[in-house]
């Protein structure tokens, strides 16, 4: 582990793959993880490392890209990746890093080229990222197909894009067809986003994924939230009520009618799908409950699907419902800052300010997550104190958070003694 030695000089925890795998093998795995895991800075990089670098990512929708030449941009720790639509039509994505020395290629978010020019030295890259010119100053052993941008792992699923930086990735595949066909009635390449909001939050990564993971806090936070969600994201849940198994019950029979797909389906505990209803009376997670979009999205015909969420680790949760769907990708930006953006999803052909109005559109999860950020930076706040120590998840209320520190805890030891054996 030749880098190991250069990061522990430059850090004052000096905290090593080590200790870090020492301290989940110890770790109680029923209590928030030890302070390290949330503030520390080399901490922060071995999460980058081992979990961000290695697994797979959710970075966005195809139809972010929707012809040839469409690009999108991430930026994965210290890692610039290119997700572009190249001149066969197909998603590749690339280190955005050029071969000569090493400019970033894309400097923008999002647009469409024709090809991927290099803005220091004009470099020029075809879409699907073989170099073909390099100026006339080379020299005649130049060979350019030995400097083409290094490919990144991508998989497409009923329009979901997702990437992985690692050598090779963790099988995805199965996930992958059931994603396909529980996002088949959206028909996602024929929709739009119809706004994107990115919000920086100043708490780890981890305490955002948390705070997801759980409804413990929502009667005290999310009155926008609770005029439509209900508080349960599944029947198995121990507090489930009979009302509430009677109310999945009668709507799982009127989504069988309509062909929609609704049984809980999980991989691991990296990723998992279920549709659960919304609030009786409600059909959207918009203020008053209704529609936030006139036009459903795909074959859907009622707009009474509640909510399908679909959790794919580490990176992202999300609802679609009948009108629209709401993607959140979670990138960590560094041990105590985390961007959170937000997609609301639209058929393409809805019409803005006819069909729908952005800023209702928006409202409910722009408040929601306003008030998450609330609780993740607060939550960070006591967790930098001297007086800090792991405490007790409840197993009813917090199940889905011991899910997800035991999936970082897998993930983290498994990757960490895959390399260590090399
Ligand atoms: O994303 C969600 O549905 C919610 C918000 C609060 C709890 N979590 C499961
Ligand atoms: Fe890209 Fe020189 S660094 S062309
Ligand atoms: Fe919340």
């Amino acid at each position: 582990m030749g880098n190991l030695i250069d990061i522990k000089q430059l850090s004052s925890s000096g905290i090593s793959r080590q200790d870090v795998a020492k301290m989940l093998q110890d770790r109680n795995p029923t209590y928030s993880l030890p302070q390290p895991f949330y503030n520390d800075p080399l901490l922060f990089q071995i999460d980058m490392e081992e979990i961000y670098c290695k697994e797979w990512l959710f970075v966005g929708l195809t139809c972010e890209l929707p012809a040839k030449g469409n690009f999108i941009t991430v930026d994965i720790g210290s890692n610039p990746i290119i997700v572009v639509r190249n001149q066969h039509n197909e998603i590749q994505a690339f280190h955005n890093v050029c071969r000569h020395r090493g400019s970033k290629v894309c400097l923008q978010p999002k647009g469409k080229v024709a090809k991927l020019v290099c803005p220091y030295h004009q470099w020029t890259y075809e879409l699907d990222g073989q170099l073909i010119f390099a100026g006339t100053e080379m020299g005649d052993d130049f060979c350019k197909s030995n400097f083409s941008l290094k490919p990144v792992h991508v998989k497409t699923a009923g329009g979901y894009v997702f990437i992985s930086l690692a050598e090779n990735p963790p099988e995805i595949e199965p996930f992958l067809k059931d994603l396909a066909h529980y996002l088949e009635p959206y028909d996602l390449d024929n929709a739009k986003v119809a706004v994107e909001s990115n919000i920086v939050e100043k708490a780890n990564w981890k305490l955002v994924l948390e705070n997801n993971r759980e409804c413990y806090h929502c009667n005290g936070s999310h009155p926008e939230l609770l005029n439509s969600l209900l508080e349960w994201d599944d029947t198995t849940d121990p507090r489930a009520s009979n009302e509430f198994k009677a109310h999945v019950a009668r709507k799982q029979a009127d989504w069988d009618a309509e062909k929609i797909p609704h049984q809980h389906v999980s991989h691991g505990l990296r990723n998992r799908i279920v549709r659960m209803p919304l609030m009786e009376g409600t059909v959207s997670m918009t203020m008053n409950g209704k529609q936030g979009c006139k036009k459903l999205m795909g074959r859907i015909k009622s707009p009474d699907l509640g909510s399908m969420r679909i959790l794919h680790l580490p990176n992202s949760w999300n609802h679609a419902m009948g009108d629209h769907l709401i993607a959140f990708i979670v990138t960590p930006l560094s041990p105590q800052e985390t961007l959170v953006t937000t997609k609301w999803l639209v058929h393409k052909d809805a019409v803005e300010g006819v069909d729908y109005d952005v800023e209702n559109l928006r409202k409910v999860w722009d408040a929601t997550n306003a008030q998450d950020r609330k609780l993740a930076e607060d939550n960070q706040s006591g967790i930098n104190s001297m007086a800090y120590e792991p405490g007790p998840y409840s197993k009813t209320y917090e199940f889905g958070v011991i899910n997800f520190v035991d999936w970082y805890s897998e993930s983290m030891l498994n990757h960490l003694s895959t390399q260590n054996s090399e």
